[in-house]
């Protein structure tokens, strides 16, 4: 496979609302972000995804766009925009776009003509149908924050399709000025020097409503396939599609060079172990680290030849990574460390979300006013109309509501964590306190340093961006694996649990490893005795 400059980056995910608030609003910013890339150059990533920034009424924090060609008032210009990609380009970080085309706001000037006048070209834009003969709507489709997935439209006495909230009516990509008006789009961005496109709910794009086809439509690929002919392979970019409903492969099919579509794509499977199968996301069970690495593993050799992994353990949408496959408590420092050395040696793009480096833990709150979110609000009223208690419904968004991630960045032990000097739109976690960047950055043994040291030694190393990966037969609790290239050979060892373990390794020469979570090196290398969430790595002689 031709090498390509994705491959060995290293991609921070910023949701610019919670990142850096620079003018006292209490909403982050764009200058806040360029405030803050010195801090980024330094950790080492080589470019930041930015979740959506462009004009929205916010119903769901930016993924509801009112005018693709506008940034957001609260974040601040376009002229700021070009700034920040100007200024990242100048240290080496290139800006990836959040792209959402499943849908609009319904506050785009696109629907707002559609629903005015079905005789508008606009109409076509988007997914009306007319209610069945008794008036209900065209089929029993839910939208993923609750409630039907049809809206009724009193004045054209048809429904309308959404597959997230309301507020977020579903483009229909059946029509060709849509796809067409999309490429444009796209266009505009690429042609101000971005580095690429992370693409929401890509998957969805092909649906076929009356068939109860939401992703993966017969059309799906088609449609990539113009997109790549139209925008994609102007630019040397990068792609990646967030596709909940990819197996590995599908996952190798998108990433496929020969299939020209995307880059690579987000894929679901690991993050969703801590749940009970077949039913929300809202009900958990702990975390199997024999089915975790059976996981990694498998997404890591299906795709090892023709097609190119995304790693990442948390993203805006998901729990803290150290509170869902660490322990956020007593070993949160060891955890936070092992999670950052297992993710970013193994073979593909890595993906750090913000406040993940400084091992930022969930936010449990204690009542539902506290919640912002769209999905944890219309959730708690369907769970307590359904019987459940307050304290039951809390318990679960503890564990998996969203805003556990968008908490604003903790910067330092100043009112509301550094992050703004006013009262900021989400409540700070109190841990702040503690956790956060300037301390970090003061204390050499801090996560922050083992995620710069895995970045550096990724980045110097053709073994972790290309080499084989091969999973080792260890007790349940440990997670151990090789990455092989051109005769070097890597061993990356971590203790996925509070238990001591023990490791023998007769088969390797290890030396004294290259990167550790323990100030304290092993003592016998031969038999490792491995300390709560130990992880180390060596470089191995033959
Ligand atoms: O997420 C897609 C999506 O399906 C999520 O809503 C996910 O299912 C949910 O968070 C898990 O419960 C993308 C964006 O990442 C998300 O922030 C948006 O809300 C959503 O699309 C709609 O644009
Ligand atoms: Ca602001």
């Amino acid at each position: 496979m031709e090498r390509k400059w994705w491959q060995s980056a290293v991609i921070y995910q910023i949701y610019p609302r919670s990142f850096k608030d620079s003018n006292g609003d209490g909403i982050g910013d764009l200058a806040g972000i360029i405030s803050k890339l010195d801090y980024l150059e330094k950790l080492g990533v080589t470019a930041l995804w930015l979740c959506p920034v462009y004009r929205s009424p916010n119903d769901d924090n930016g993924y509801d766009i009112s005018d693709y060609r506008q940034i957001m008032a609260e974040f601040g210009t376009m002229a700021e925009m070009e700034e920040l990609i100007k200024k990242a380009k100048q240290r080496g970080i290139k800006i990836v776009m959040d792209l959402v085309v499943n849908h609009t706001s319904d506050e785009h000037q696109w629907f707002i003509e559609a629903k005015k006048d079905p005789q508008s070209k606009y109409r076509d834009y988007y997914i009306w149908r007319d209610p069945k003969p008794d008036g209900s709507a065209p089929t029993a489709l839910q939208s993923v924050f609750g409630g039907p997935a049809w809206e009724y439209d009193q004045a054209s006495e048809q429904y309308y399709f959404h597959q997230f909230s309301r507020k977020q009516p579903d483009l229909n990509w059946e029509n060709e000025n849509v796809r067409a008006e999309v490429y444009e789009m796209m266009n505009f961005w690429v042609k101000k020097g971005i580095g690429g496109f992370r693409m929401d709910v890509i998957d969805l794009i092909g649906k076929v409503p009356e068939k109860n086809i939401t992703s993966n439509g017969p059309k799906l690929h088609e449609y990539l396939k113009e997109m790549h002919q139209n925008v994609l392979e102007k630019g040397d970019l990068v792609t990646v599609g967030e596709t909940w409903g990819a197996t590995p492969a599908l996952a190798k099919f998108y990433s496929d060079p020969k299939q020209k579509e995307l880059s690579m794509v987000f894929q679901f499977e690991h993050v969703q172990l801590d749940q009970v199968p077949g039913k929300p996301k809202w009900f958990t069970r702990p975390l199997s680290v024999t089915k975790l690495k059976e996981v990694i593993s498998k997404w890591q050799v299906e795709l090892a030849d023709g097609g190119w992994n995304s790693l990442f353990w948390n993203n805006h949408d998901l729990p803290r990574a150290v509170s869902a496959f660490g322990d956020d408590g007593l070993y949160r420092v060891q955890s936070a460390k092992m999670l950052a050395i297992v993710l970013h040696l193994l073979k593909g793009t890595p993906y750090i979300y913000q406040g993940e480096e400084i091992g930022m833990t969930n936010c449990p709150i204690s009542d539902i006013d506290q919640a912002n979110d769209i999905e944890t609000k219309n959730m708690y009223q369907e769970y307590l109309a359904k019987g459940y208690s307050k304290a039951e419904i809390l318990a679960m968004i503890a564990r998996k509501g969203r805003d556990n991630a968008r908490t604003p960045m903790q910067w330092d032990n100043t009112a509301n964590a550094g992050f703004s000097s006013s009262q900021p739109w989400l409540a700070v976690n109190p841990n702040y306190q503690t956790i956060n960047v300037l301390a970090a950055l003061a204390d050499k043994n801090s996560i922050f340093y083992t995620y710069q040291n895995s970045i550096a030694y990724r980045k110097s190393h053709d073994v972790i961006i290309y080499g084989d990966y091969t999973l080792i037969d260890t007790a349940p609790s440990i997670f151990a694996y090789t990455r092989s290239y051109a005769g070097q050979t890597v061993l990356v060892v971590a203790n996925f649990s509070k238990e001591p373990q023990t490791l023998e390794l007769p088969k390797y020469q290890v030396q004294t490893p290259f990167i550790a979570n323990y100030e304290q090196q092993p003592r016998d290398l031969k038999c490792l005795e491995l300390r709560p969430y130990e992880a180390l790595a060596f470089e191995i002689k033959d």
